[in-house]
């Protein structure tokens, strides 16, 4: 076909010479793999063969500079790539989630031992030895979206099970109880927490006046607040952070037998937590800290690894298991009284690849079961049915979130459910509707194996109930106390010493304190004195009752009773040029096999050398503090250089020390030891003459995760 000249003539074919336009072949966009196969390198098709383009795929030909009216000119309306780039950047954030803004995810398996069979019907629990797929998301729960990871605070462990039955999420928490009973009390506990509405501060923390104003008047919370201001509430890492499901659920066996179930998840590499100063100081040197913790974790092939438990009650009318009501979400069943049974293996194996779409974007509700699993009246389990959907409407967008990639259910999907926002599918078909005759009445119903709900009784007047056997707030808050060892129980009244002298109202400490009072009269004493302020009485309030006498559970310490694992523990070994680098080598390949990490610090970048070794230098003492670590060691030699005089040296010594944390000096490095006061004679401090001395103290101590001796004799308390 001819075309027209206007005006340009010979000019405008030249303009664009045939040769140059592209061969069909080239315009074949790029095959890329969403999914790379290396997450080393996300370049999607082979090197150079990528071409910027529209979202409608017209390639650019310039994307840094804006269309204008000659050099000096406005930017032109007509510029449709500029137009189309900064509105979908303006438009590059979803609302964050109200609670558990902060999270990150990891894909992995679950594997059915397959002992769960006589209590669920559930197929990926039931069946030995099924694997299915996982999406996992760890999260904070006040803090917004850029908020730090180790802050004081619940931590939620969701799971997204992609079971062949259809998808079950079990959306839990790190702590077994919950802070109010009801669902509707949950904006107000929440509202509470959060910074205060007029200036939008403190941010991710509950050291401030409308919490514990609330907290203390609702004491229902009591038994909460205790798990939140103990060490529970400032993990050492994801990876070593129980989880529960908090509230009952009733499993249904396959012969239709029921029973009542909380679900556990226990970390294979134990329970751990930093410590208070240690979590304040990670906030400030690395507010990824969890997070990195994770991905570095997974992608060093150390997998981090939980074994689901179940604690098996029977199912009798009044829903309660030795006087402890197991439909109100404030307490747990202490292990002594019914063991955690384990019926599998999670393990996570695969970080996201891209945090947006698969972490920011993925759905959990509390609704999404599979038969063998089934709800309970827990008024808090209840409330919980309505919001995980509502808000994905508003998070989402829309109706058909479960057609994202990362919510995409591996069960063959075949609903009804028809357009709305975002809708991918392009559903066939004209009789969306049932019944139909059009399309023989298809999809069918499947009450053989579809999910069906138990037919438990149902019966009572309307009203605004508050169950007698609610209303003990302060037995639990009890046990958990009695239960911990010296040193936690030291870290309790240090962190309610410390919140509650971040409060300004006195009348609101002073309320809280006669709370404490009445769970425990040393506790309220020692928080007192802290504060400096008189013990009032316990708080008397009415149709409240408790706490009665509680038998301690020692289930619920988390003080290691014999050394434990040691994968992706840390240590940081200080060296300097010329010293003994040796120490670094017997390290890593003592430790490595294990999963631990040995890292090189030094006072310089680059490489420390000695006379026959040169190591690559992984942190300097700028950019390095002690929470990196699990463990420091200082090399022989560093006695005198500028990484031994170094004040950064003194202080990342210190801090280990104040954490109880594991230390040790070869050689000369007792020197720099005892240039901040330690002889090597303090409790996991050790000197040793040579480098090959010092992997014995190191593991053993790596293994019990801190110098509890250590932690205790510091906070001033005798036994650990
Ligand atoms: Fe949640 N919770 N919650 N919650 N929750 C949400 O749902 C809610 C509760 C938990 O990583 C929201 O998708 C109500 C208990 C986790 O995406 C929201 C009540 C437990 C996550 C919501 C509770 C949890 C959420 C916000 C009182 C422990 C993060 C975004 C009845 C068993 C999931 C979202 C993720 C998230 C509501 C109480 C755990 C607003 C109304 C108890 C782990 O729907």
């Amino acid at each position: 076909m001819r075309s027209c000249s206007a005006g340009g003539g010979p000019e405008a074919a030249r303009a664009h010479p045939p040769e140059q336009e592209a061969t069909v072949a080239e315009q074949t966009p790029p095959t890329y793999d969403p999914r790379h196969p290396s997450p080393e390198h996300p370049r999607r098709g082979e090197a150079g063969s990528r071409r910027l383009t529209t979202a409608q795929g017209l390639r650019v030909d310039d994307t840094d500079r804006s269309l204008t009216a000659g050099p000096r000119g406005p930017v032109l309306l007509e510029d449709h790539h500029l137009r189309e780039k900064i509105t979908h950047f303006d438009h590059e954030r979803i609302p964050e989630r109200v609670v558990h803004a902060r999270g990150y995810g990891a894909r992995g398996t679950f594997r059915a031992y397959g002992n769960a069979a006589s209590v669920t019907k559930a197929a990926f629990l039931a069946t030995a030895d099924e694997e299915t797929e996982v999406f996992v998301r760890f999260s904070t729960v006040l803090g917004s979206r850029g908020s730090a990871d180790t802050v004081r605070d619940v931590r939620g462990f969701a799971t997204k099970f992609f079971t062949r039955e259809g998808v079950f999420d079990l959306v839990g928490n790190n702590m077994p109880v919950f802070f109010v009973q009801d669902a509707i009390k949950f904006p107000d506990i929440i509202h509470a927490g959060k910074p205060h509405p007029h200036r939008e501060i403190p941010q991710a923390q509950t050291a401030h006046d409308t919490f514990w104003d609330f907290v203390s008047q609702h004491t229902e919370s009591a038994h909460m607040v205790m798990w939140a201001m103990s060490d529970r509430a400032i993990p050492r890492s994801y990876r070593t952070m129980e989880g529960f499901g908090v509230h009952t659920f009733r499993l249904e066996a396959a012969d239709g037998t029921t029973s009542l179930v909380k679900l556990h998840w226990k970390p294979l590499l134990g329970t751990h937590s930093q410590v208070w100063e240690e979590a304040q100081i990670t906030q400030g040197a690395d507010p990824d800290f969890h997070r990195r913790d994770l991905a570095e974790a997974i992608d060093s092939g150390a997998f981090p690894q939980w074994e689901l438990g179940l604690q098996v009650m029977p199912d009798t009318p009044d829903e309660t298991f030795e006087g402890i009501d197991l439909l109100d979400p404030t307490n747990i069943v202490p292990e002594e009284l019914c063991p955690v049974q384990r019926v599998g293996l999670l393990t996570l194996h695969q970080n996201p690849d891209n945090y947006f779409a698969e972490t920011e974007q993925v759905a959990f509700h509390v609704g999404h079961l599979v038969p063998g699993i089934h709800v309970t009246n827990d008024p808090l389990m209840q409330g919980r049915l309505f919001s995980y959907l509502d808000t994905q409407l508003s998070r989402l967008g829309g109706p058909n979130f479960a057609q994202l990639p990362v919510n995409r259910p591996r069960a063959e999907v075949d609903s009804n459910l028809r357009d709305g926002m975002h809708q991918t599918e392009v559903h066939t078909g004209v009789a969306v509707y049932k019944p139909n005759a059009v399309e023989d009445d298809e999809p069918t119903a499947s009450p053989e194996d579809g999910f069906v709900t138990l037919p438990t009784p149902v019966s009572g007047e309307k009203g605004r109930h508050h169950p007698v056997s609610f209303r003990d707030h302060f037995t639990q808050a009890r046990l958990f106390w009695v239960s911990m060892s010296p040193v936690e129980q030291a870290h309790i009244v240090e962190a309610y010493t410390f919140e509650l002298g971040k409060c300004f109202s006195q009348e609101i400490r002073t309320r809280e304190l006669s709370v404490l009072a009445r769970i425990d009269t040393d506790l309220a004493a020692r928080v007192a004195a802290g504060l400096g302020v008189p013990v009032p009485p316990p708080l008397e309030k009415e149709g409240v009752t408790g706490p009665e006498e509680a038998e301690p559970s020692p289930a619920l310490s988390q003080l290691p009773t014999e050394p434990g694992r040691v994968d992706g523990r840390v240590v940081g070994v200080l060296v300097a040029d010329g010293g003994d680098l040796s120490v670094v080598e017997r390290l890593r390949s003592a430790l490595g096999d294990d999963g631990a990490v040995v890292r090189v610090v030094a006072a310089h970048g680059g490489e420390v050398t000695s006379a026959d070794t040169a190591l690559t230098v992984e942190r300097t003492l700028l950019t390095t503090r002690s929470v990196e670590y699990d463990a420091v060691v200082v090399a022989d030699g560093t006695a005198g250089t500028p990484a031994g005089d170094d004040a950064r040296t003194a202080v990342l010594i210190q801090e280990a020390f104040r954490h109880g944390k594991p230390i040790l000096a070869s050689g000369d490095g007792a020197q720099v030891l005892a240039a901040v006061g330690l002889n090597g004679r303090e409790p996991g401090v050790h000197v040793v003459e040579q480098a090959a001395d010092v992997l014995g103290p190191l593991r053993q101590d790596l293994a019990m995760h801190r110098s509890w001796e250590r932690l205790a004799a510091l906070a001033g308390v005798t036994g650990r």
